[in-house]
């Protein structure tokens, strides 16, 4: 199998979800890539081989805050008697998950899972598929370019969107519908419309993978609706038919890791995140009592956490879990993503149950005051891809923009970024 980047990529593509050879698949280093492909397009960035970060790269003291010592104390929550169904809500599995949940999304809003099925052949070729993708060279990633304001595609650094505060990373997003749903294989469609058919078995892996996610994030939510007393199908429902996004994130090594940021502190937007790291090199770190503390990788565990949507559907009773990633000067790093969302035009407000059980809880006539408006996912998603840059307080900027005029102008001023974060806002 040739090595240079140049040739023979699709062919490494085509491995991945039959027989592995893992020596078929050996990165072949970008650096070698000279960012142009045979019609001669363009690299936009390269962070290969870098001997300094470049200027965009660099965070601010502040924000590349020393990690702690500490490590992140996040339960390990068996999801196995929601995977099965069968067991009621009062089943001692069900039960015992939803306590150790609850804990962790009153705090911080992270906890990792086991017991829930993924084939770790799958979970392999995942990762493999994602080592072999941004291993490609520039102009074959960037066939699959994001465009303007959406969510889907390749990106480099984000510096489609950004102009400071660059992530030191490569990503390649693409959205996930059920099949029952939406009638198709979304993602193989993905694959072969944007990269071409020799893509095809890279997108089935994907296919394959999102789905395993998809019933994974469903039983969690089955979990979580224990945990919050409004029963194991509301929420569960309630996501059935959404369309979910999927992320590899690709942290190259980095000649100044202290400098800069793999991915920035932000909450995710979304309802609820699933993460697959990679081996045993870490990244992932959580804020706690205002340091940075490390969510350690475990064999064969995901890592799970409470989103913006989610917050908002539990009127804020679950945090939404403000997170990072830090970069190494040795070794790379790749996680995989899986933002489960609702259905685009689906109206994100807490469930009945849950404002009565608040009451009750609490011996009050009245139920407690909605913390956040009424928004769709559509409009959640508009927010952070055109106007703001998620954050630690994008939930509340958004309250803000939804509040003012859904303009522009009111974009610019209720998202109260700074120039060079806010950027892209139009
Ligand atoms: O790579 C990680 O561990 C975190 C990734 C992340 O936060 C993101 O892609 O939004």
């Amino acid at each position: 199998m040739p090595e240079n980047p140049h040739h023979g990529s699709s062919d490494r593509l085509a491995l991945v979800g039959k027989q592995v050879d893992r020596r078929l698949l050996l990165p072949v280093s970008p650096a070698a890539d000279d960012g142009k492909d045979d019609n001669g397009a363009a690299a936009v960035i390269n962070l290969w081989g870098q001997l300094k970060i470049p200027d965009p790269f660099v965070w601010s003291h502040a924000e590349t805050m020393v990690s702690s010592e500490r490590e992140l104390d996040a339960p390990v929550v068996d999801v196995g008697a929601a995977m099965r169904g069968g067991d009621d809500d009062c089943g001692a599995g069900i039960r015992r998950a939803a306590e150790l949940v609850s804990g962790a999304c009153s705090s911080h809003g992270l906890f990792q899972v086991t017991g829930h099925g993924l084939d770790p052949a799958l979970a392999r070729a995942a990762l493999d598929g994602a080592a072999a993708f941004f291993r490609l060279p520039l102009a074959t990633k960037q066939r699959a370019s994001r465009a303007p304001g959406n969510v889907t595609g390749y990106t480099a650094a984000h510096a489609d969107r950004f102009t400071a505060n660059l992530p030191w990373k490569e990503t390649l997003s693409f959205g996930h519908r059920d099949r029952r749903t939406s009638g198709s294989h979304v993602v193989v469609d993905y694959f072969t419309s944007t990269l071409g058919s020799d893509f095809k078995p890279l997108g089935v892996v994907y296919q394959n993978y999102c789905n395993a996610m998809k019933e994974v994030s469903l039983a969690i939510m089955e979990v979580i609706g224990v945990s919050l007393g409004v029963g194991r199908s509301y929420y569960r429902d309630f996501f059935a038919d959404g369309s979910s996004i999927m992320r590899c994130n690709y942290y190259p090594p980095c000649p100044e890791p202290e400098r800069t940021l793999g991915t920035g502190p932000h909450c995710d937007p979304s309802a609820l995140t699933v993460l697959l790291q990679d081996g045993d090199v870490d990244g992932l770190q959580v804020l706690v009592d205002g340091e940075w503390r490390t969510v350690r990788p475990r064999p064969g565990a995901l890592v799970v956490s409470i989103g913006d949507t989610f917050m908002a559907l539990s009127n804020g009773r679950y945090r939404s879990c403000l997170h990072r990633a830090v970069v190494h000067r040795e070794r790379e790093r790749r996680s995989l993503v899986f933002f489960l969302c609702p259905r685009e035009d689906r109206v994100v407000r807490p469930p009945p149950r849950l404002l009565l059980a608040v009451a009750a809880r609490e011996q009050q006539q009245e139920q407690p005051r909605r913390r956040y408006p009424d928004f769709t996912w559509a409009d959640l998603a508009r927010f952070t891809q055109r106007h703001y840059r998620a954050d630690a307080g994008t939930l509340d900027a958004f309250a803000r923009w939804l509040g003012a005029a859904p303009t522009c102008a009111a974009a610019t001023s209720a998202a109260s970024q700074s120039p060079d974060k806010a950027h892209e806002t139009v």
